[in-house]
Parts: C-alpha cells; structure tokens; sequence
C-alpha cells in the first residue's frame, strides 16, 4: 500500500486499511515522520477543508479522526528520539471548551519519546486544571488550541498562573492550527511551537 493509499483511507475513515497500510509501508522502511505528515496529518488537512467546504460534517471528520489515531498508535514506538531519561516534567491539556485532541496526543507522545514525563490532562482542561498540575510539579505547561473561540482561555490560563503565584515556577508552551508566535507574545506564554516535533525542541531549551 501506498502513502497515497493510507492518505484516501484516512479521509474514508477506513481505520482497518490504514492500519494495514501503516503496518505495511513500516515493513517496506518508510520513516514514521514521513507516514505522519505526508499520508495522516496532510489527510487530516483535507479533512478540514472539505469541512469548510460543506461536504463534510461532523461524523465524517470524527470517523476520520479515529482513522488518523489507528495510524499513530502504529507510529508511536517507531518516533521514539533516543531520549535521555526524566528529561523534565511536562503537563499537557487542550484548553478549556475544546475538544480537539488528535495534534495534542501527537505532541504528549512526541514529548514522552523524546523522555520527557508527561502527564496527559486531557480535553476542555480548565484554567484551574492547569494551575493543579503546577502544583503536582509540572516544570512546563502546554496548552493545545484548535479554535479560535477557545485560544482565549490560553490567556486566561496564564492568568491563573498568575493569581496562583505560580508564574515564575513554570514555563508556559501553546501551539494548536489557529495559534501564533505573535499570540503567544502577546499573551505572555514563553514558547510557541507549530508542529509536535519542534515542541519537543522548544520544551528541550525551555527546561535547559
Ligand atoms: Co473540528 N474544527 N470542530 N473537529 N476540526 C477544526 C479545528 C476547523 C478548523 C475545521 C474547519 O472549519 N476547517 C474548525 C475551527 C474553526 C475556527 O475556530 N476558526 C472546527 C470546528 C468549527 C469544530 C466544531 C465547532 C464543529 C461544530 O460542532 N460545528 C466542533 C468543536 C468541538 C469542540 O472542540 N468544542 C469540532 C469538532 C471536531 C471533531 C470532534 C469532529 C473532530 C476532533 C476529533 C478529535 O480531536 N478527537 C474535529 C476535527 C478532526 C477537526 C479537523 C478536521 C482536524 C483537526 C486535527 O486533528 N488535525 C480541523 C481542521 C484542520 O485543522 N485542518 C477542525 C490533525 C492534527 C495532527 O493537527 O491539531 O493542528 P493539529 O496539531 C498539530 C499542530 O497544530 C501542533 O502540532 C500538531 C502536530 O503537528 N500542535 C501543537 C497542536 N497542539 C499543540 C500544542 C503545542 C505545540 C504544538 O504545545 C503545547
């Protein structure tokens, strides 16, 4: 099967075919990152075009979602970086009202095989949510945001930080489609990163 075979099937929301194809273009010697970004994250893209579009709604882009997910369970073990072990503490979460989880799970895992702890908080992550996890340890906080409507709760995240007295403690990272490097200076968060593998570069020079 091709790249091409697992981009269609991904948009088809066939989980098992990309299952299949994933396994088989591994087998052939395919690196993950190019299954990743030329067949999963690019079909994702497509995904939400259509969207945009009006030819897709909702149950098309979750099956698709699950579809994306099959093929980056296959990955994971095949992105590890040859981490160095407890490389820091990280507690991850998509903000507050969104749900969106596919580009959050990819940076958690990236992080972690890269060997950082990470510490998954999940989906619509409240301000508090993340000030706990501050609390518990976290030496660096990345919020994930998909939609425009929800980037505000990065800010006011930080905020919270801020009320807690925690701001100095910790390093804040955000990243997510509608996110930028200019939000992420206006909001006062230490890092932006566009992608999951230069999160994990981003956190590395935040902690050392
Ligand atoms: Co939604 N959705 N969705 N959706 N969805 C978008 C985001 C949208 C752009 C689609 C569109 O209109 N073209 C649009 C947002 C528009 C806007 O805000 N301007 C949209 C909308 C409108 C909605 C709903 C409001 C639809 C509705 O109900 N009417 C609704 C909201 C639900 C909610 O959250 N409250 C909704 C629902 C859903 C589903 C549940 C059906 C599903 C999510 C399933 C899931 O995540 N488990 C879904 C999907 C799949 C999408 C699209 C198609 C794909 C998103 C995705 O997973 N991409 C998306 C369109 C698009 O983005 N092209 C869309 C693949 C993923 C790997 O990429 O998440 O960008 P991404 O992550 C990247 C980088 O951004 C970065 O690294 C990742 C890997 O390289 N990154 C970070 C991400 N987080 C990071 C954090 C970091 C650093 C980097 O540091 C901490």
């Amino acid at each position: 099967m091709s790249l091409e075979n697992i981009y269609q099937n991904v948009i088809d929301g066939q989980a098992q075919v990309v299952e299949e194809g994933v396994r088989a273009v591994l087998a052939e010697g395919t690196p993950a990152d190019t299954i990743l970004k030329e067949a999963l994250i690019k079909a994702m893209d497509e995904v939400g075009k259509r969207f945009e579009e009006g030819e897709f709604f909702i149950p098309e882009m979750l099956i698709a979602a699950r579809a994306m997910q099959a093929g980056v369970r296959l990955l994971k073990p095949h992105l590890a970086e040859g981490a160095s072990k407890a490389a820091g503490r990280i507690a991850i979460g998509t903000v507050k009202g969104d749900l969106h989880d596919l580009g959050k799970n990819l940076v958690a895992m990236m992080l972690e095989a890269a060997g950082f702890e990470v510490k998954d908080l999940g989906v619509d992550v409240s301000p508090e949510g993340f000030v706990k996890a501050v609390q518990e340890g976290a030496q660096v906080i990345g919020m994930s945001a998909l939609l425009t409507t929800t980037m505000p709760n990065m800010q006011n995240t930080i905020a919270a930080l801020k009320t807690a007295g925690l701001r100095d403690k910790v390093k804040v990272v955000i990243g997510g489609a509608p996110v930028t490097e200019a939000y992420a200076s206006q909001i006062g968060a230490d890092a932006f990163a566009p992608d999951a593998s230069s999160a994990t570069r981003v956190v590395r020079s935040l902690i050392g």
